[in-house]
């Protein structure tokens, strides 16, 4: 399984990693030019502008305290310094054998990639030696429920649902009492994309997250906003809405597989103070990976 940011990101390599080492090589002395050069890739990168000035600042105070002329010198503390503003890599927290089961509850915008990141996530957990059960509540879209069947038959999982324009939330319902009648451990509950800026839709959200709360102790464990990698900082707004109806415990942002736009994953973590916990690198049941900020600020910058 590609489980390490090694294998998974190596695409971390190309996008803003690839302009990140063009600056830091080359025989260049470290000077002011290299820093303003360092700040505008990053920002460029969908890093956000508080993140990229932060982590120039501090490797610049880095860079005075060790003594560091030559750019090439420089790579270690940007991957340093990157790396631990990315925080500890966030494994999903559920409960354990004995426990309620785990409850993941997916959200985000339209077509940002839950369901798939749903079918992954489900994979994952059963490789590990948990038996998932998969929850179609998005009720919204006819093919929603077809989209998930064909992934739990590939998978061998369940996947409950009801009809097109059925209540969301009695799904979940559903989902929870299936889960334990069948002596499933993990529910993944993926839901319709939906605008931030729509106050009904929003609305639909928090009753499911109500009735998955009253109905397992402690649940939903994990609330993951799915983000499209690509689709720009316009993500982070719709962060807040999500955050704010259902507090999120998590982000996974996909699509990573080739875009320059890598540095939203520093702009979830300083901006919502959410760890990124996983990472979409492509549209196969494998291309998901866990997010390890150590291992991503190398890749990034290593020669
Ligand atoms: N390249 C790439 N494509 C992805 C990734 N994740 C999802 N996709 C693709 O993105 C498209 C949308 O994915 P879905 O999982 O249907 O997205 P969704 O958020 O469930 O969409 P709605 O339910 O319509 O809101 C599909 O074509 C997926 O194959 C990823 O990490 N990389
Ligand atoms: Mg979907």
């Amino acid at each position: 399984m590609a489980d390490t940011v090694g294998g998974g990101l190596a695409r971390a390599r190309g996008g803003l990693g690839l302009a990140l080492r063009r600056i830091l090589s080359g025989g260049r002395k470290v000077e002011p030019a290299l820093y303003e050069e360092l700040l505008e890739t990053l920002i460029a990168g969908d890093t956000g502008v508080a993140a990229a000035e932060a982590l120039v600042e501090e490797v610049r105070e880095a860079a005075i305290r060790r003594g560091v002329v030559e750019a090439e010198g420089l790579r270690d503390l940007v991957a340093a310094t990157l790396a631990a503003q990315l925080g500890p890599a966030g494994e999903l927290q559920l409960p354990g054998p004995g426990g309620p089961p785990g409850v993941v509850l997916v959200v985000g915008v339209n077509g940002t990639g839950k369901t798939t990141t749903v079918a992954k996530l489900a994979a994952r957990l059963a490789a590990g030696g948990r038996r998932p059960l998969l929850v179609q509540a998005d009720t919204f879209r006819a093919a929603a429920t077809e989209q998930l069947s064909i992934w739990g038959d590939r998978l061998g999982l369940d996947v409950i649902h009801h009809r097109p324009g059925g209540d969301p939330a009695a799904v979940a319902f559903d989902g929870v009492r299936a889960a334990q009648a069948r002596g499933r451990d993990v529910l993944l509950v993926d839901t319709a994309g939906r605008l931030h800026t729509r106050a009904g839709l929003i609305e639909e959200l928090k009753k499911v997250r109500r009735v998955l709360a009253r109905e397992v102790e402690g649940a939903p464990h994990e609330t993951l906003l799915v983000i499209d990698g690509t689709a720009g900082l316009n993500s982070l707004e719709q962060a807040r809405v999500f955050n704010e109806a259902v507090s999120l415990t998590g982000v996974v942002v996909t699509k990573l597989d080739g875009t320059a736009r890598g540095g939203v994953v520093l702009a979830v973590r300083r901006e919502l103070g959410l760890p990124v916990k996983f990472v979409g690198t492509g549209e196969g049941v494998g291309d998901l990976v866990l997010f390890d900020p150590v291992a991503y600020a190398r890749e990034m910058l290593a020669p």
